[in-house]
């Protein structure tokens, strides 16, 4: 007997999870063509009208995205809509803001001088993590590129965490094992920074459909999104397209924030992509999407507040955000910019417009802040960064027996004997390795 396939999906009684789950609505109820339609249901593209002009769509027939701002240069709120940020927060992510500014410029003066092997400022980009890092709950999943400290220590991530990543203490939660500046912290609900750029993009729609369907199994958890940073250069990786299309069609609850600084490394915006930034990429890809000025912390902080609400919206939904900044720093340790592009640049945007000038005029304006204030913040944060390196630099490293752990859940016998011939090398050449600095010597070694 032939069932129609309408009678079929009658008969069909799905369970609340899975009638959820399939929330997506069909385009229309019906995909065939009427007769003497003017609109085109062809079910790749339903809304579309027919058109008797032969013309190519180009960019530069669209106006470019707008710059959300809600905050002039000289510090005066403009967005009348918005409802004031709270004075304690206010000055409280001023202070984060030039404790990572203060941070950057000791550790990158500590690289310099060979105490560390390798550092990254985000020199320009502190009014962008911090602003969006303070509109996220805590519970929020965070999955960043590694130009993000300021989302770190908005999330309360300390000096001394920093600082044990940095020099590869024993204290450091990595165990030593990645480069400088890749934090992670479990507390937090920050995922482990990793080299490869883009990758972390697709794990974060993973992470957000994870945090969905956690929902729909329990309601009464609370609703969580993912924020998940990268830059400009990053988002012409094939992951970003993975990513922002898998999080489209599954509506996962995840932030993509998109740090456009200007460059990758090297790499000229007007090198890595010819259309209007990433922001125009978003709606191609059916995605809720905002240009924000990255210079101005409380546009960033209130695109990321709104992000959230539609983030969780009807189930669902991924939003993009594209945080507009300049790159004032080199690209990091192993890069030196003036050989690719002019000084007088760079001086420009250092003194022309940044996050934490517009947020200082802002608290000025306002008689919450003044030179004297600035001066007892700058030298009590200069003198705690410097007190928790100090502390991190004397700090044992952690045990030799951390590099053969963690490479599978449990260690193999394969990396068991490995680590049995290494202790037998320092038994055999005791005066060719110093092993000193690692906590508990050859010991943690077994044979
Ligand atoms: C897959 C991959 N390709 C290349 C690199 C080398 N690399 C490291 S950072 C970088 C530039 C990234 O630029 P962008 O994403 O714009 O971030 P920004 O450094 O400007 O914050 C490149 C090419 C890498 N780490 N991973």
């Amino acid at each position: 007997m032939k069932t129609s396939l309408p009678r079929l999906v009658r008969n069909h009684r799905p369970t609340t999870f899975l009638r959820i789950l399939t929330h997506s609505p069909r385009w229309s109820s019906s995909l065939s063509q009427r007769p003497g339609a003017a609109g085109v249901t062809f079910p790749g593209a339903v809304n579309s009208k027919f058109t008797s002009a032969l013309t190519f769509e180009h960019p530069s027939t669209y106006p470019a995205i707008p710059t959300y701002r809600c905050t002039s240069p000289d510090g005066h709120l403009i967005d009348s809509t918005i409802l004031p940020c709270p004075d304690a927060l206010a000055l409280a992510m001023y202070e984060n803001m030039i404790s990572v500014s203060i941070m950057d410029l000791i550790m990158f003066d500590a690289q310099r001088q060979g105490r560390l092997s390798f550092y990254m400022t985000s020199q320009g980009e502190e009014g962008t993590c911090v602003g969006s890092a303070s509109a996220l709950e805590k519970g929020d999943v965070v999955f960043s590129q590694y130009r993000e400290a300021g989302v770190f220590v908005q999330r309360g991530y300390k000096l001394s965490d920093f600082m044990a990543q940095l020099f590869a203490n024993r204290r450091d939660g990595g165990k030593g094992r990645n480069m400088p500046v890749h934090y992670g912290s479990k507390e937090l609900n920050i995922h482990t920074i990793s080299s490869p750029l883009a990758t972390q993009i697709p794990q974060a729609a993973g992470a957000a459909y994870a945090l969905k369907m956690q929902r729909l199994q329990n309601p009464d958890l609370p609703p969580r999104v993912v924020a998940c940073y990268f830059g400009e250069g990053a988002a012409s990786e094939g992951d970003f397209h993975a990513a922002l299309n898998i999080a489209a069609t599954r509506s996962c609850p995840v932030i993509f924030i998109c740090r456009n600084n200007g460059y990758a490394i090297s790499t000229p915006t007007l090198e890595q992509y010819r259309g209007d930034g990433i922001a125009s990429r978003g709606t191609g890809y059916g995605i809720d999407t905002i240009r924000v000025d990255g210079n101005d912390i409380f546009a960033v902080r209130e695109a990321t507040l709104k992000a959230r609400e539609l983030a969780l919206k009807d189930g669902g939904r991924p939003v993009l955000i594209e945080a507009m900044s300049y790159r004032i720093s080199h690209h990091s340790t192993s890069d030196d910019s003036f050989a690719y592009r002019a000084r007088v640049e760079v001086e420009d945007w250092k003194r022309r417009d940044n996050p934490i000038t517009r947020l200082r005029k802002y608290l000025e304006n306002k008689a919450l802040w003044d030179d004297e204030r600035e001066a007892e913040a700058r030298t009590r944060i200069r003198r705690d960064v410097l007190k928790a390196f100090g502390d991190a630099e004397k700090e044992l490293k952690p045990p030799l027996r951390a590099m053969f752990e963690d490479v599978y859940e449990e260690m193999t016998p394969e990396i068991r004997a490995q680590m049995g011939e290494l202790r037998e090398i320092l038994d055999t050449y005791p005066a060719e390795y110093d092993v000193g600095e690692f906590e508990g010597g050859k010991d943690s070694l077994e044979k």
